[in-house]
C-alpha cells in the first residue's frame, strides 16, 4: 500500500506513534510519505521507502493566524495526486482530519480513490475537540474520516459520549513500543552512574511535555515526600509551560540539589533504563505513552487511575494506580515499591512482559494493516 502520515511532529506521543507506525509499515514493505511542518522527531535521517513531505505556510502581513491547515490540505492533495496514495492516515484529529478531507474534497475529478483514516488520541476528543471553537468541526472530521480509530476503550467512549458518531465505528488500537529500543537490558546505565546511584539512591523519572494536564508539581512533592524517607534523585525529562513552576516547588520544598530537570531529549529508552520507578501523576491522560515506553523498561509505574492508564498500569502488579491529586497516597506506593527490592523486582519484570505481551509493536501494526485494508475494501 501506498500511505500518507499526517501529525505532530515535534515531542508528544501521537508524533512518536505516527513516527514509529511509519517506520513499521515501510519495513512490511509499503511505501510511507510523512506530511507535516517538520521532519517527525523520531525518525531518522533516511529510511528505505520512506519519503517526507515538508509543508510550507506562506507568511503575509495579513495573516495574523497563517493557515496551516488549507497548506496541509494542499500539500495532501497533492502527494495524494502525485503518488496515488491509498490511504492518508490522520494521528489527532485536529486539523489533520478536516485538512485530509478537504485534499480528498479537492480529488472529486481524479481518478484517484483516497481513503481517510483517524487515529484520535486525546485532548482532540476530550480537551480542544470539545471547545465551542472546534466542536463541530471535530464531529464533521470525525464523521467525514473512512475509518476511525481511538488508542484505548476510554477515548473511545469519550469520543461517543462527545460527539455522539451514531454512525461512526471507532476500532481500538492501543498504542505500542519497539521492544527492543524499550529494553532495560539494551542499555549501558550510565544515568545511574552520573547520579552516583549504583547504590540506595533511587532514581525516579518523569517525561512529559510539561503541559498542566500533566500535574508536575504533584510530581516534585511525591518526590520530597519520598526524599524524606530515603536517597532517592529525581529525573524530569523534556520542557514546556510548567517547568519554572516545578523548578520553584523543588526550592520552596528544598529538594532541589536531588532535583535534575534535562530539559527535552529525543531518544529516552537509555534514560528509562537506568530508571527504578516512572511517576506520571496526571489530570487526564488517554492512554500514557511515557508510562508504556517506562513499563517496557522494566520501571514499575505510579499513576493516577485516569482516562487510559488503567488501561496500560496494572494496579498492584506493573504500577499502582491512586486517585488524581493523591499526593501522599502516590509518594506512600512510591516508597513500599522501592523500600521493597523483591517487590520491585517482581514489578520490574512484569512490567517488561507485560508491556510486550499486550502492546506488542508487531500485533498493533499488523491490526492498523488490517484495518487500511478493510477501509480500501
Ligand atoms: O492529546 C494531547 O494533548 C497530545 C497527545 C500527544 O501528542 O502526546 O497526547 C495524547 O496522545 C498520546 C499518544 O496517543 C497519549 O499517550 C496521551 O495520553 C494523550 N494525552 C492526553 O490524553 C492528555
Amino acid at each position: 500500500m501506498k500511505i500518507g502520515i499526517t501529525c505532530y511532529p515535534t515531542y508528544g506521543g501521537s508524533g512518536a506513534v505516527a513516527t514509529d507506525l511509519g517506520i513499521a509499515l515501510a519495513e512490511r514493505g509499503h511505501e510511507v510519505h510523512f506530511i507535516t511542518y517538520q521532519h517527525p522527531f523520531r525518525l531518522p535521517a533516511f529510511l528505505p521507502r520512506i519519503f517526507f513531505h515538508e509543508v510550507d505556510v506562506v507568511r503575509y502581513p495579513l495573516f495574523e493566524y497563517p493557515p496551516y491547515d488549507l497548506a496541509l490540505a494542499v500539500r495532501m492533495h497533492q502527494v495524494v495526486q502525485e503518488h496515488r496514495l491509498d490511504i492518508l492516515h490522520a494521528h489527532y484529529a485536529i486539523p489533520h482530519a478536516t485538512s485530509a478531507w478537504i485534499a480528498k474534497e479537492m480529488l472529486e475529478n481524479d481518478d484517484v480513490d483516497v481513503r481517510i483514516i483517524t487515529t484520535l488520541h486525546g485532548t482532540d476528543i476530550t480537551l480542544v475537540g470539545q471547545d465551542p471553537s472546534f466542536q463541530t468541526i471535530t464531529k464533521f472530521s470525525i464523521e467525514r474520516s473512512d475509518g476511525l480509530t481511538a488508542v484505548s476503550e476510554f477515548l473511545k467512549r469519550e469520543t461517543y459520549k462527545a460527539f455522539g458518531c451514531t454512525a461512526c465505528a471507532v476500532e481500538v488500537i492501543h498504542n505500542f513500543v519497539d521492544p527492543v529500543l524499550y529494553d532495560r537490558r539494551a542499555h549501558h546505565p550510565l544515568l545511574r552512574e552520573q547520579l552516583g546511584s549504583n547504590g540506595d539512591r533511587a532514581v525516579i523519572m518523569h517525561v512529559s511535555n510539561f503541559r498542566p494536564v500533566k500535574r508536575v508539581r504533584d510530581i516534585v512533592r511525591i518526590f520530597a515526600a519520598v526524599r524524606r524517607e530515603r536517597p532517592a534523585a529525581l529525573v524530569m525529562v523534556g520542557d514546556g509551560p510548567e517547568r519554572m513552576t516545578a523548578e520553584q516547588e523543588a526550592r520552596d520544598l528544598g529538594v532541589q540539589d536531588d532535583t535534575f530537570f534535562l530539559g527535552k531529549i529525543d531518544v529516552v529508552a537509555p534514560l528509562l533504563a537506568s530508571a527504578d520507578l516512572f511517576l506520571l501523576p496526571s489530570q487526564s491522560e488517554s492512554f500514557g505513552l511515557s508510562a508504556l515506553e517506562a513499563l517496557a523498561c522494566g520501571v514499575p509505574v505510579v499513576a493516577s487511575r485516569v482516562g487510559g492508564l488503567p488501561e496500560v498500569v496494572i494496579d498492584g502488579v506493573t504500577g499502582v494506580l491512586r486517585d488524581v491529586g493523591d499526593v501522599d497516597g502516590m509518594a506512600a506506593a512510591s516508597l513500599e515499591i522501592l523500600g521493597d527490592r523483591t517487590r520491585w523486582a517482581r514489578m520490574s519484570e512484569a512490567a517488561a512482559a507485560d508491556a510486550r505481551r499486550r502492546f506488542s509493536r508487531d500485533e498493533m501494526v499488523a491490526r492498523y494493516e488490517a484495518f487500511y485494508e478493510r477501509t480500501i475494501g
